[in-house]
C-alpha cells in the first residue's frame, strides 16, 4: 500500500474568485512561461487561448508551494493539455521550447515593442508589422499617422514602460486628491488597481472618485481634468463616458444612471522629488528647456527653506510665479532621460455615483483575471450579471443592491476575498 512515493496532489477551487491569491508566488518560472504564451496569444488576437493560459497560470500562482512533480497537478482545474505540456517540459528540461522560441521570435518582439506604445493595440501593431514597421524608429520614420494617444505614447515611451513605485503612486494620489477637493469638497478618492492589491510596482495608477451625496458627482470629471490641466499636471487626457454599449462584458441590462459613469485615461507629469536639494545650483541655467524650469520652480526654487518641503508635496502651479507655457514639444527625446526632472505617469480616473461605488470599487481593483472570473462565476453559477455598475439577478429579474464589496461577495455566494488576495 505504501509503495507509491507519496506525492500529495494540490487542490484548488476552479474559479479564481474562490481562491486567495497573494503576491507570493512559488511557481514563478512556470507562471512566467504560461503568461508569456498568454500574452503572445492575446497579441495574435487569439483571446480564447490567451484566457486559457491566464487561467492555468493563475492556478499555479495560487498554489501553496512549488510544483516539482506532474503528479501534484492531478485533478487541478484549468490545466489544459497545452499548459500541462509546457509545465512538463519545464519540470523535465528546465525550459519549454515553445516558450523559448516565442520569446525569440521577431514577430513577438515587434508586437511587444509596438503595443508597448500607449494607444496601440495588437491590430494596429500587426498592421504596422505587415507594412514593415518593427521598431519605434521605423515607426517615427514611416510617416504613419498617429492619433493623439499614440503620439503621447511614443513621446513618453520610456517613462510609460518603466514600472511605477508605491511612492510615485502616493505622490500622484496627493495631486488627484488636491484636484478633487478643490473642485468638489466632500468628494472621496480611493486608490484601486494593482496598488490597492498591495503590488509594489504598477504600469499606471488607478483611482475611483465619488461623493457621499448621490448626484453631486455629476460633471465632476471634467472639473477635475480642467483643474489638473490648468495646473500643468496633464500631458495627455481622454475623458469618456463609460457607455455601457462600448463595453464587451457589461451586465445584461444597464442601470438607468449608467451615463453618469465617466472615466479618464491620462498621462500625468510627475516631478521627481529626489532631485530636491541634491543636485545643481538653484537657478536653472544648466537647463536648456524653460518649460522644465517653470514646472520645477516650486519644487526646488531658491531658498533653503524649500529643502524642508515634505517630499511628497507637489507644488501647485498657482503658487508658482510663472505658468508652464505649453507642451514640451518632444524636446526631451534629444536629452538624456536622467536629466529630465519629471516623468510621465499613466493615471486612470473613474467617477462613480455613490449608489454604484461598491461595484465600481470591486470592478476596478482587479486583477483582470479575478474580475473575469467573478463575472464568469456570477453568470455560470448564479445566473447573475455582474459589472462595475451593478449586479443583476436574472432569476429574480432585479438588481441586487450593495454598499460594500463584502455585500457583493455575499450576494454571489462567495467567501469575501480582500484586495491583497485578488492577485490572480
Ligand atoms: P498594473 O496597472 O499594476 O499593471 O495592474 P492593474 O492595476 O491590475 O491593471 P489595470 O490595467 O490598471 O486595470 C485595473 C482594473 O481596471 C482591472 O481590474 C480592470 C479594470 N478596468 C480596466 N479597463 C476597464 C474597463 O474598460 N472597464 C471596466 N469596468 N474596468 C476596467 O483596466
Ligand atoms: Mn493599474
Ligand atoms: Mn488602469
Amino acid at each position: 500500500r505504501q509503495v507509491e512515493a507519496e506525492v500529495v496532489a494540490f487542490s484548488v477551487p476552479s474559479y479564481a474568485c474562490q481562491r486567495r491569491t497573494t503576491l507570493e508566488n512559488h511557481n514563478t518560472v512556470l507562471t512566467d512561461a504560461l503568461s508569456l504564451l498568454a500574452e503572445n496569444a492575446e497579441l495574435s488576437d487569439e483571446d480564447g487561448r490567451g484566457v486559457a493560459f491566464r487561467r492555468a497560470a493563475a492556478v499555479l500562482r495560487s498554489l501553496p508551494g512549488p510544483v516539482t512533480d506532474m503528479k501534484q497537478l492531478r485533478g487541478l482545474p484549468c490545466l489544459g493539455e497545452h499548459s500541462l505540456r509546457v509545465i512538463k517540459d519545464i519540470l523535465e528540461d528546465g525550459a519549454s521550447s515553445e516558450v523559448e522560441s516565442t520569446k525569440q521570435s521577431e514577430r513577438f518582439k515587434s508586437l511587444k515593442v509596438l503595443t508597448g506604445i500607449f494607444g496601440v493595440g495588437s491590430r494596429t501593431a500587426d498592421r504596422w508589422i505587415r507594412e514593415g514597421i518593427h521598431t519605434l524608429q521605423q515607426l517615427r520614420d514611416s510617416g504613419q499617422s498617429l492619433n493623439r494617444a499614440q503620439q503621447a505614447g511614443l513621446e513618453h515611451y520610456d517613462d510609460l514602460n518603466r514600472p511605477l513605485t508605491v511612492a510615485e503612486a502616493e505622490a500622484i494620489g496627493e495631486i488627484v486628491e488636491r484636484a478633487v477637493v478643490s473642485v468638489l469638497p466632500g468628494a472621496q478618492i480611493t486608490l484601486t488597481g494593482g496598488f490597492r492589491r498591495g503590488k509594489l510596482t504598477g504600469h499606471d495608477v488607478d483611482f475611483l472618485i465619488t461623493h457621499p451625496d448621490e448626484g453631486r458627482e455629476e460633471g465632476l470629471m471634467s472639473k477635475v481634468v480642467s483643474w489638473l490641466e490648468s495646473q500643468g499636471f496633464l500631458l495627455y487626457q481622454k475623458t469618456t463616458r463609460n457607455s455601457y454599449l462600448e463595453s464587451k462584458d457589461g451586465p445584461a441590462r444597464p442601470p438607468a444612471n449608467m451615463d453618469r459613469f465617466e472615466r479618464c485615461f491620462s498621462i500625468f507629469k510627475l516631478i521627481k522629488e529626489e532631485r530636491q536639494g541634491t543636485e545643481q545650483p538653484e537657478n536653472g541655467e544648466r537647463n536648456p528647456n524653460p518649460a522644465e524650469d517653470t514646472l520645477s520652480v516650486g519644487a526646488r526654487s531658491g531658498s533653503q527653506t524649500d529643502q524642508n518641503t515634505p517630499p511628497q508635496s507637489q507644488i501647485p502651479a498657482d503658487e508658482q510665479r510663472r505658468r508652464v507655457s505649453g507642451e514640451d514639444g518632444g524636446q526631451e527625446e534629444t536629452k538624456p532621460a536622467v536629466h529630465k526632472p519629471w516623468r510621465a505617469v499613466r493615471v486612470d480616473l473613474v467617477v462613480s455615483p455613490i449608489s454604484q461605488f461598491a461595484f465600481a470599487l470591486l470592478g476596478w481593483t482587479g486583477s483582470k483575471l479575478f474580475e473575469r472570473e467573478l463575472r464568469r462565476w456570477a453568470g455560470h453559477e448564479k445566473a447573475m450579471s455582474l459589472s462595475s455598475h451593478a449586479l443583476y439577478d436574472n432569476t429574480q429579474s432585479r438588481y441586487l443592491r450593495a454598499t460594500s464589496e463584502e455585500e457583493i461577495f455575499a450576494h454571489l455566494g462567495l467567501e469575501f476575498i480582500p484586495p491583497s488576495e485578488r492577485n490572480a
